[in-house]
């Protein structure tokens, strides 16, 4: 079984202030009139009609839509609900493996019908006590669950069985599947495959050449509902991360590396005793042009120092005096 909450921060928002009942919802960096540099962070399904998702720059959200509600992201509010969430969801399987702050995988050793039950249950309970929705999907894996979770958005719930997979996946658009995202679309689309059902009729040899031996292996498989991955429990996050738009696109490096230590600091501390091993830069230059670099340390690390030290080294190739930058990202992962 997967859970997904329905737009997530922006339905606690809705929750926690009844004034925003039935008005357009974007959570996200300030727009500023317009003249905002950050992105959305999520938006409710009536601002997703107005054409706003996550990711958009935030002065395109404002000019789609200005009389929309803007919040900032309140963070402590939606990791604290979450862990409400989570604690529901939890006792109801066998194995429980969050994957983010809004979405959890539950293994479950009962019949599909049973499943349905249970399914039902979370999403009672969920409403009940924290006055939320969500959407679940219920298949013989994780990668069916998850595609199925995302079918009936919001409030849904989507029962797909080994016998009905292949029926089911056949129609979808390539980007269903996760791990399939914007430039590998356009890949396959380049070479007239658009559905899951065109997926599935290409030679594995084809997609190894396109592709490469792991990824071409792996949709394949994915194209056949086929993923064998098992639940992993016990893990806390993924990752830790933060990410910062410059008020003004910048080449200067002092700048630049202040605002990296600032978000070492930001992101190495709250970890407390957490050791991680490694570390990850992304960068954005004017152009939006976007770049990501990563290393992977031979030992556990709880430094600030050591992070930051890691992150300039990754940074530095991508500093040239002629290019400037949007954004700098900094995050942490592989916990140990
Ligand atoms: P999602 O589950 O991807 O989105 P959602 O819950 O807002 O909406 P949906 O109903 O389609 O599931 O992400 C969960 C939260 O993570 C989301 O509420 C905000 C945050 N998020 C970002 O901050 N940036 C992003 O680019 C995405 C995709 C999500
Ligand atoms: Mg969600």
């Amino acid at each position: 079984m997967h859970i997904d909450m329905d737009a997530f921060y922006a339905a606690v928002e809705e929750r926690d202030s009844p004034e925003l009942k039935g008005r357009p919802v974007v959570v996200g960096a300030s727009p500023k009139g317009g003249k905002g540099r950050g992105v959305v962070s999520t938006a409710n399904y009536l601002a997703r009609k107005y054409g706003i998702h996550s990711g958009m720059p935030i002065s395109i959200a404002y000019r789609k839509c200005p009389s929309a509600v803007f919040l900032p992201v309140n963070m402590r509010k939606y990791h604290a609900v979450s862990q409400e969430i989570m604690g529901i969801v939890r006792k109801h399987g066998e194995k429980f493996e969050q994957v983010s702050v809004d979405e959890a995988f539950l293994e479950l050793h009962k019949s599909y019908d049973e499943a349905a039950e249970i399914a039902k249950k979370v999403k009672e309970e969920i409403k009940e006590r924290e006055r939320l929705t969500c959407s679940i999907g219920i298949g013989p894996n994780k990668l069916v669950a998850k595609i199925a979770s995302d079918y009936r958005k919001p409030d849904g719930l989507t029962v797909v069985k080994p016998e009905d997979v292949l029926s089911f996946l056949s129609p979808l658009n390539v980007r269903k599947i996760p791990g399939i995202g914007p430039k590998t679309e356009a890949a396959l689309k380049a070479r007239g495959i658009e559905t899951v059902r065109q997926l599935r009729a290409t030679p594995l040899f084809a997609l190894k050449e396109w592709f490469g031996d792991k990824f071409g292996g792996y949709f394949h498989e994915m194209a056949r509902g086929i993923d064998e991955s098992p639940l992993e429990e016990e893990r806390e996050a993924k990752s830790a991360g933060a990410e910062h738009t410059f008020d003004e696109d910048t080449n200067d490096r002092t700048k630049i590396y202040g605002v990296l230590a600032q978000m070492a600091r930001a992101v190495v501390k709250p970890l407390k005793n957490q050791k991680f091993k490694t570390i990850a830069i992304k960068i954005r230059y004017e152009n939006f042009e976007t770049h990501t670099a990563q290393r992977t340390l031979k030992h556990y690390s709880g430094s600030y120092e050591e992070s930051l030290e890691v992150a300039k080294k990754l940074l530095e190739p991508f500093l040239q005096k002629n290019r400037k930058i949007r954004l700098i990202g900094l995050s942490v992962r592989k916990f140990g």
